[in-house]
């Protein structure tokens, strides 16, 4: 971050959350991956004459920071930058954090105009207003927060009823809601972010790429594939290939590239292009799939190009729960696609797993166990996450719960929704049962490794 005063608009990130800080016996640490939707935000704006600066505050304390040091160092970013708006982007369980700010904005330097954005403020735009923001961006938020900031820094602001995606508060304090903006349809038109201005150097995967927008897919606990209207856009292989070029020119030593795709293999003849544009170019790369998109022609060519990493996203051992989430994979899928993977040689295969579905019982959860502890043995899987299903806003598993007998405590304590703390019961497993059983898939697992050795 530099320290030029006079910005139009600076974007943050909230604070980590107490919640966070173990997950399992894993000690979590979330600068993983540089801020991109903030990046890619910027970079719009910039181009367009809107003058920006983008903090994470999780780069201040990485592990947790406590309301005193959020309210002091927003207030310190205020004083350095002399912002005109500022914008706060939240998944679900950090927005008690990015209330905190908006309101310390608000209560500090009413002047300032707060916009949120993102996943949470996209499904709870009416909470995150009343929480304290002047207004809600919600879906992408290129074109949207552009017209937002035209109208704020206008000398005559326009009337904000006309554009389009966003909620906020009239005159008499009723929620306006305007309807909403069609998806940019050409992600290439898009400018690549600028990674010295995120700071990604800071982060441990400075190369973290998202090449596609949107999920086509219907899991019952997944809010992607709302936020995109269960629609899927790619980027060109060359655009991805080209961001992949300018990287690497920013971070000439790097050798590693992270692709952030919710599954990357939707499209094998685009994700064949790519591979063969990162081949023989000395880099490691990883990425995250579904289990029913990795033919094996596609399994290698990734292998082939560098791609030591993947991850599976399979929720449950039991095709009941599969059918039950709408997951649309049975666990011959699942295997089919960790043996493929393991044929292919990846060399560090990650299974992710759900503890806590609306139809799990004790029984198909130790069916979970089971078949994780399967896929270790034969295939020398070498992770198996298991988080607790955690109702969020924006997806069918928030909307039913009660239609699905679940009990959600604690329903607007958003701090808790990270998928490491039990926060429902189900009509066959209580709160704490379910916690119990994580810590039984979690134990058992660690076990099993150690006796393998993997
Ligand atoms: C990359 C990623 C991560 C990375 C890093 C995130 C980071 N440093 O930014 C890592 C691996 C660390 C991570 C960790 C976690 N993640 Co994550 N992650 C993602 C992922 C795959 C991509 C995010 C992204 O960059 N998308 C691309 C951009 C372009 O889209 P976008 O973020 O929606 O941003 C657009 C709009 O929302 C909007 N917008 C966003 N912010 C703002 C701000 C303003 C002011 C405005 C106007 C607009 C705006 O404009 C953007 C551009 O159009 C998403 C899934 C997804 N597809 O989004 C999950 C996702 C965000 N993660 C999720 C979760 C739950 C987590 C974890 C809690 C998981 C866990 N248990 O550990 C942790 C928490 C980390 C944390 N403290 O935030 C959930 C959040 C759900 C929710 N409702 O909160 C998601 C949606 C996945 C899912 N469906 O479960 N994650
Ligand atoms: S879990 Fe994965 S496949 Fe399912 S909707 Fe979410 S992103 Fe798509």
């Amino acid at each position: 971050m530099n320290n030029q005063k006079n910005k139009d608009l600076l974007l943050l990130i909230p604070p980590n959350t107490e919640s966070l800080k173990e997950i399992g016996s894993l000690k979590f640490k979330d600068n993983s991956t540089p801020p991109l939707a903030l990046g890619n935000l910027s970079a719009f704006l910039e181009e367009r004459g809107i003058k920006t600066e983008v903090v994470d505050y999780r780069l201040q304390n990485i592990d947790y920071m406590d309301e005193t040091e959020t309210i002091s160092y927003t207030k310190s970013l205020i004083e350095t930058h002399n912002p005109k708006i500022m914008g706060v982007s939240a998944v679900t369980h950090v927005w008690p954090k990015a209330a905190l700010i908006a309101r310390t904005i608000k209560e500090n330097y009413p002047h300032i105009k707060v916009i949120a954005g993102g996943i949470h403020p996209t499904f709870m735009a009416d909470n995150c207003l009343r929480g304290g923001c002047d207004i809600v961006v919600r879906g992408e938020g290129e074109e949207t927060l552009f017209e937002v900031s035209q109208n704020v820094l206008a000398e005559r602001p326009f009337d904000l009823e006309s554009v389009l995606g966003i909620s906020f508060l009239d005159s008499k304090k009723r929620i306006v809601q305007t309807p909403n903006r069609p998806l940019i349809q050409n992600l290439d038109a898009l400018p690549f972010i600028d990674r010295e201005k995120i700071n990604a150097g800071a982060y441990a995967h400075p190369g973290a790429i998202i090449s596609a927008r949107g999920c086509p897919y219907t899991c019952n606990f997944c809010s992607c594939g709302a936020m995109s209207g269960h629609t899927y856009r790619a980027r060109s292989a060359k655009n991805v290939l080209l961001e992949v070029k300018k990287i690497l020119e920013t971070y000439p030593s790097l050798n590693e590239i992270t692709f952030l795709d919710d599954t990357l293999p939707v499209d094998s003849r685009r994700l064949l292009e790519i591979c063969e544009g990162l081949k023989n170019r000395g880099l490691e790369w990883s990425a995250l799939t579904r289990a029913d998109t990795l033919p094996s022609e596609v399994a290698r060519a990734m292998t082939g190009s560098g791609c030591t990493t993947l991850q599976i996203g399979i929720e449950s051992g039991s095709d009941r729960i599969l059918k039950s989430i709408s997951k649309g994979i049975t666990i011959k899928d699942a295997e089919d696609a960790v043996r493929t993977a393991r044929e292919a040689g990846f060399k560090y295969i990650i299974c992710g797993f759900m503890i806590g579905h609306p139809e799990d019982t004790e029984e198909t959860v130790y069916e979970t166990i089971g078949f994780a502890h399967h896929l270790i043995k034969k295939y020398g899987v070498n992770r198996a996450s298991f988080s607790i299903v955690t109702p969020l806003p924006g997806t069918d598993l928030w909307r039913d719960a009660a239609r699905k007998g679940i009990t959600i405590y604690g329903k607007d304590d958003w701090a808790d929704k990270a998928f490491s703390v039990p926060n429902i019961s189900t009509q066959y497993l209580g709160r704490e049962e379910i916690g119990k059983l994580q810590g039984i898939a979690i134990a058992s697992t660690l076990q099993l490794q150690k006796e393998l050795g993997v």
